[in-house]
Order: structure tokens, then sequence, then C-alpha cells
């Protein structure tokens, strides 16, 4: 059996060689400040001009081209990875609007598309804990134990790293 590692690193994501980053978009899938703002502005403007046609192909969808919990997948143009996948992490309205849920989506979703696109190595920002709110300590318990768990359906995926961009949240992800 092939080994699954999991860590924490404190990165700024668009730098990683991985074959995967996940960015923290937004419904439009369109673009935005954060990690999203940095992903685009690092990968070029292609990286826009894709995103618009997935958006286009998805317009229909109730939520709109990506709602809260769902995943896409794109090239990644300039960036040093392979791929993005673009998913849209819920935002906190003080955690009984199912963002748990919402937020294990993200994490379980994201990792069944790199599967399925034969992928082996992932990094995740923490979705959700900048402008959307979320706690980051509640967000890395549903980060790690998705993670956890989806791994065992996901046996190609032999890497997963935990972005940090703060040392609060480094902290504690190796608690
Ligand atoms: N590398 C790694 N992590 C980063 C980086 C980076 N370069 N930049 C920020 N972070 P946020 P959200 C961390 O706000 O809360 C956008 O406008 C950051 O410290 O980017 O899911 C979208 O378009 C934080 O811990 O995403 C949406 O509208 C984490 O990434 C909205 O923000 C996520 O912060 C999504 O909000």
């Amino acid at each position: 059996m092939t080994t699954q590692t999991i860590e924490a690193i404190l990165a700024d994501i668009t730098t990683l060689p991985v074959d995967a980053i996940v960015n923290a978009a937004n419904s439009s899938l369109l673009g935005g400040g954060g990690v999203d703002g940095a992903i685009h502005r690092a990968a070029g403007p292609e990286l826009l001009a894709e995103c618009r046609r997935i958006a286009e192909k998805r317009r229909d969808l109730a939520g709109g081209p990506c709602p809260a919990g769902d995943a896409v997948i794109s090239g990644a143009y300039k960036l040093p990875c392979k791929k993005i996948i673009h998913t849209v992490g819920p935002v906190w309205y003080g955690g009984s609007h199912n963002e748990p849920a919402l937020l294990a989506s993200c994490y379980r979703k994201s990792l069944l598309l790199a599967e399925e696109a034969g992928l082996h190595s992932i990094a995740f920002p923490g979705i959700s804990t900048g402008v959307y709110g979320y706690p980051k300590e509640l967000a890395a318990v549903v980060a790690m134990e998705t993670v956890r768990e989806t791994l065992k359906s996901a046996p190609g995926i032999t890497k997963v790293v935990f972005v940090c961009f703060d040392q609060e949240s480094f902290r504690l992800y190796n608690a």
C-alpha cells in the first residue's frame, strides 16, 4: 500500500510545485481578493478566461456557477502547479447555518476531483478563514477530519499539504 501523508507548512500557496492547489473562490468563479486574488494574479489572465468559460457552462445551477460546498477544476497557466481546484467555502454566520457540512464538502469534493484527474499531491489554503470569517480553529478541525476520512476513498492522493499563511494557523494545524 502506498503511504498518504498530511503536512502543514507556512507558505504562499501560489509558489508550490504540487499537482493541484485549491483556491478559496466565490460562487461567480470570476476572482476576488485574498488567496483568490493572489492565484489569479500569479496565474495570469488565461485563468480568468477559463473560469469564465466554466462559469458560463454552469450558470443555470441553483446557487450560481459554483455554489458553496462545490468545486471545479481548471488549468494552472503561469503557476508551478499542474491544476487549480476552485472551491467555494461557506460564509460564517455563527455556525448554525450548515457551515461545517459545507466546509467539509469543499475539502471532500476537492480531493475527489484531484483523484478523478489522476493527481497525487494537493495543497489547501484555510478555506473560508479569511473574508468569509470561519473561525480558524474550528475550520482546521473540519479540514483535518474531512481529509483523513476522504483519503480512504482517494488512494491515488499521496500527499496533502495544509498551507498556512500566518503563524496562528500553522500552530493550529500542528496541534
Ligand atoms: N497563500 C496561502 N494562503 C493565503 C494566501 C496565499 N497567497 N492569501 C491568503 N491566504 P480568503 P475566504 C489565506 O479571504 O475566507 C475572495 O475574495 C488567508 O490568510 O482568501 O474563503 C474570494 O473571491 C486565509 O486564512 O478566502 C471570495 O469572495 C485563507 O487564505 C472570498 O475571498 C482564506 O482567506 C473567500 O473568502
